[in-house]
């Protein structure tokens, strides 16, 4: 009886079927199931479910019970038949549009993390990113892997907006950064959502069954900083393929003290700012060109000016929290880059120059650090 097995082995059966609770959770965000059951004025039998999503009775019926179980929907009786209806946390997280939706990243961890961690062995022996036999794409220059076809650079895009929604102000909000006046997000990304519905009609890339709800809600962190900080001005900085679109398609009704420049960090002009800030860009790359990327920027950066560095932080021995543990292997697998310690931070950025380091955990997965010139 597994009950009279020790907690050993409960623990291992957990992480065993890990990536089938995975797999219930990508594939029932990639059918439609959560929206559908938004949309619905009452809870919805299996077969309505099925017939509507045009996909299997069985399937689905095997599928909304699994939902139940891992608590994404409810279940009730309507004459004598299973009902199914959203849980709160499918409301709040899963349904695409919602304004705290993690569906964008869920997606893109479902159809491209997922593909690169299935050679996780095959990383940890070579000490590379597994595009090449993930998705048959060379990544000397990962971001070409990253960005390889419009409809991936969206989902990326989009997907890694998701999480500042929720810790953005959080984050931003853990150092007092009213003293500066001009902030440039370098890596910054730009506003996918309304991106998205161009590239959906112009590309014929299709990301679900549901019509898409208005454009709202992106470039989540410039916004969260101008909200944060009334005074100050955001320069989102990216390379080219990302910002021209971002030019081409932000529309003039968004916020006008957000703004857009063109180049490459580590070897194009950087724009004037008070305040540098690097969110999810060190941890895509190796020491060297961290240190190469943090040289220039205090070339860049004036005299009593800062930099901002949003990671997610590992705590001090680099073995937690699990979080952060498997994100950095999720960097292994993706990237160039890890996660790293605060004092690992500390011993990139004091060579470059930089002073007064101060970290700070905000309290979510992702932390600041803040240094100045
Ligand atoms: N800061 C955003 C966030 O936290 O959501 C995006 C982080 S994403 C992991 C890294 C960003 O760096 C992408 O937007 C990518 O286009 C940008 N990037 C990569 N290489 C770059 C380069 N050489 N110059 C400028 N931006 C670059
Ligand atoms: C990167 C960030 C991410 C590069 C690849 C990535 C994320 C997912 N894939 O800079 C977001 C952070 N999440 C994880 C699981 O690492």
């Amino acid at each position: 009886m597994c009950s009279q097995e020790g907690e050993g082995y409960r623990l291992l059966k957990e992480y065993a079927n890990g990536f089938m609770v995975s797999q219930v959770l990508f594939a029932a965000c990639e059918l439609g199931v959560f929206e559908l059951l938004a949309a619905a004025p009452e809870p919805l039998d299996s077969a309505a479910v099925s017939a509507r999503l045009g996909a299997s009775p069985r399937g689905t019926e095997l599928l909304l019970d699994a939902c139940v179980s891992l608590k994404l929907l409810q279940a009730g009786v309507r004459g004598g038949k299973a009902v199914y209806a959203n849980t709160e946390l499918a409301s709040t997280y899963l349904v695409r549009g919602s304004p705290r939706s993690q569906r964008d990243m869920l997606m893109y961890t479902g159809r491209t993390t997922y593909v690169c961690w299935g050679h996780l062995a095959e990383a940890v022996r070579e000490g590379r990113n597994q595009y090449l036999k993930a998705f048959g794409i060379p990544s000397e220059e990962l971001f070409s892997a990253i960005y390889r076809s419009e409809g991936e650079r969206l989902q990326f895009m989009r997907g890694l907006q998701d999480v500042w929604r929720l810790e953005g102000a959080r984050v931003l909000a853990a150092f007092d950064l009213s003293p500066f006046r001009v902030i440039c997000d370098l890596g910054g990304e730009c506003p996918p959502r309304t991106l998205g519905l161009c590239l959906e009609l112009c590309c014929g890339y299709h990301s679900g069954h549901s019509p898409r709800p208005p454009a709202g809600g992106s470039g989540a962190l410039a916004k969260a900083c101008v909200s944060l900080y009334p005074g100050c001005r955001v320069i989102v900085f990216d390379i080219p393929g990302v910002v021209q679109m971002a030019r081409t398609h932000f529309s003039a009704s968004e916020d006008e003290r957000i703004s857009f420049h063109e180049g490459d960090f580590f070897t194009d002009p950087l724009p004037e700012a008070d305040l540098y800030i690097l969110a999810r860009v060190l941890h895509d790359w190796t020491d060297a060109k961290c240190s190469h990327l943090l040289e220039r920027l205090y070339q860049a950066c004036r005299t009593g000016g800062g930099i901002l560095v949003i990671e997610s932080l590992l705590d001090a021995d680099g073995r937690g929290p699990l979080t952060t543990v498997l994100y950095s292997l999720n960097m292994l697998v993706q990237t160039e880059g890890r996660e790293r310690t605060p004092a690992q931070y500390r011993a990139l950025l004091a060579p470059a120059g930089f002073r007064d380091v101060r970290c700070r955990r905000a309290g979510g997965i992702y932390g600041a650090v803040l240094a100045r010139k």
